[in-house]
């Protein structure tokens, strides 16, 4: 505590007085608010020192320090890098210019041995002056900090009265190597590097060269995020796909001024590219912090879902998984189709609630190799991060291995495998109060359906999702209300935690189809019936006042 804080050097290191904010309180993903909100006089000290209060860093910790490179991230950068010095961490390692993608912040913590890390981004939100920005915690294990932590940085910035920061000028980001403010080493550290050389240890990049040589195109699309760098480096240095292959490479600190988000609807330069006649053989995107990914085939999407059971069902073509999965997870509102590769292998399938934090202990216990989630993330033991390069990568290994079009291995997987229809319609920018009082309504209206049968379909049960994690027994409870049909559909509603303004419902579609005859319907049309229960039984309409989604994917 303050008081009785020493440090080493701490000469120009200040006590500052401030007042709590009540808002501290991390969501899915990190602390996430609308840059004005970040701006307030002792806002973003205020988390940060509850973060160092929280951790408890030994005298001699490192942490690993970088962001998107988002609006405000060059503001917030030295403010941080001198509270970690006034609280007497021992070293900081930050990327150039306060580049690190939040995988790439990932695999620094785990190969430095760093403590923690602390990521700048607000992911996929927007960015730029009016946008949002964010803060991420990361643990020794370089995975997000798990609810138990996140739960105690926001008590602690309940009642914080005071936090320390060095009176220093700031430290130059813009070249490698070590200095050293007060009595901490600063080391500025190629974003890239690191990374670049866990992705060679996983792939065949062998066989990828050789794919590019023999004409195999490929659209990368940045959105202007912080994988420009990395996807220059790997895709077109490394494994010699032409130049030109990463479109909107260049980061931006508003990302060009479109939300940095990889799905249909925000990567719509790609979409075109890959709907011409001339399209790329594949295509790929990835999100503000490049954790997430989007992949495409010529005129095709992949929805994650299936993303996930794809890379399972193929996983041991990579050098990296030769040796077989141990066992995989998913989110509860991502698609089933991984369930069914799990069973096939003989492995183990767990089911998590929304967020990356809650895969860590299961990777950390070699419980599982893979995991990912319907929001277009998908990563492996290789980080405890979801990684969109990685998963960009794991596609092109698999490709060259099978030698088929992406669509065509897709389809032969359903027909082994059957299909699973899926759709997520999200419902932003709703009133916090009529989103919570639908939530709660439908709570008490589901309960009730066990047993009935609507739209052709049974209702075999009902919940509001609770997880037991099985490795610390620890519970998180309230994750999504579930309508599960006997015939294996789905409908999950959940309220998103990483929204800034107003609440976002997601309302999350599924529905299994063996019959390879009808594997080929739309998506949308497949999942109607479903979708008209889904409104009827939650009073979307007269509840929100919306008649239909704002996004679609
Ligand atoms: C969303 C996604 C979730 C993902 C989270 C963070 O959360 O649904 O699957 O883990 O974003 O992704 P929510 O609570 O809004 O549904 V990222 O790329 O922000 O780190
Ligand atoms: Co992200």
């Amino acid at each position: 505590m303050p008081s009785d804080f020493t440090a080493k050097a701490d000469m120009n290191a200040l006590t500052i007085a401030t007042r709590p904010f009540p808002d501290q309180r991390p969501g899915t993903s990190g602390l996430r608010k609308k840059v004005a909100v970040f701006r307030q006089p002792h806002y973003l000290e205020n988390f940060i020192q509850s973060v160092f209060d929280t951790l408890a860093l030994p005298p001699d910790g490192t942490l690993v320090l970088g962001g998107d490179g988002r609006y405000y991230n060059q503001e917030a950068l030295p403010v941080i890098l001198k509270m970690a010095a006034a609280n007497g961490i021992g070293r900081a390692l930050v990327g150039r210019d306060g580049i690190l993608s939040t995988p790439a912040a990932s695999c620094v913590i785990r190969q430095y041995g760093a403590h923690a890390g602390i990521i700048l981004s607000a992911s996929h939100n927007p960015g730029g002056p009016q946008g949002d920005f964010g803060v991420k915690v990361n643990g020794a294990n370089g995975g997000p900090a798990p609810a138990m932590l996140t739960e105690a940085i926001y008590a602690r910035s309940r009642a914080l009265p005071t936090y320390r920061i060095l009176d220093a000028p700031d430290v130059a980001l813009d070249k490698l190597g070590p200095s050293t403010l007060d009595g901490m080493t600063v080391e500025v550290i190629d974003p890239v590097a690191d990374y670049a050389q866990l992705m060679e240890s996983l792939f065949d990049f062998e066989a990828l060269r050789a794919l590019f040589r023999s004409g195999f195109r490929l659209c990368f699309d940045a959105m202007h995020a912080v994988t420009g760098p990395y996807a220059e480096e790997i895709l077109e240095r490394r494994l010699g796909a032409p130049a030109g292959s990463v479109i909107r490479g260049e980061p931006r600190p508003d990302f060009g001024g479109a939300p940095p988000d990889p799905n249909l609807v925000h990567a719509h330069e790609l979409v075109r590219i890959m709907r011409a006649p001339d399209a790329p053989d594949f295509g790929a995107a990835c999100d503000g912090d490049g954790d997430r990914n989007m992949i495409l085939g010529r005129n095709f999407f992949v929805t994650p879902s299936d993303s996930l059971a794809l890379l399972a069902a193929n996983a041991t073509v990579a050098p990296g998984y030769a040796a077989g999965l141990k066992g995989v997870a998913r989110s509860m509102p991502t698609s089933r189709a991984v369930d069914r590769v799990a069973q096939a292998l003989g492995i183990p399938c767990y089911e998590t609630p929304t967020g990356w934090k809650f895969f860590g202990n299961l990777l950390d216990a070699d419980k599982i190799t893979l995991c990912g989630e319907e929001s277009f993330g998908t990563g492996s033991n290789h980080a405890r991060e979801k990684d969109g390069l990685w998963a960009v990568l794991f596609w092109l290994n698999i490709l060259a291995a099978r030698r088929q079009p992406m669509e065509a291995l897709v389809r032969a997987h359903w027909r082994t495998y059957g299909r699973h229809f899926y759709t997520r319609h999200d419902y932003e920018g709703l009133d916090p109060v009529a989103a919570r009082c639908l939530m709660k309504q439908l709570r008490e209206r589901l309960g009730r359906l066990p047993g009935q049968a609507i739209d052709n379909r049974r209702v075999r049960a009902s919940d509001d999702f609770q997880y037991t994690d099985p490795v610390d027994g620890s519970v998180a409870s309230g994750q999504g209300l579930r309508l599960l049909f006997e015939d294996g559909a789905r409908i999950v509603f959940r309220l998103s935690g990483t929204g800034t303004a107003g609440a976002t419902l997601r309302l999350y579609l599924e529905a299994f189809e063996p019959d390879p005859a009808r594997q080929g319907q739309d998506t949308q049309q497949a999942l109607a019936g479903l979708i008209g229960v889904a409104q009827e039984v939650s009073q979307l309409r007269q509840r929100t006042g919306r008649a239909a989604p704002s996004v679609v994917t």
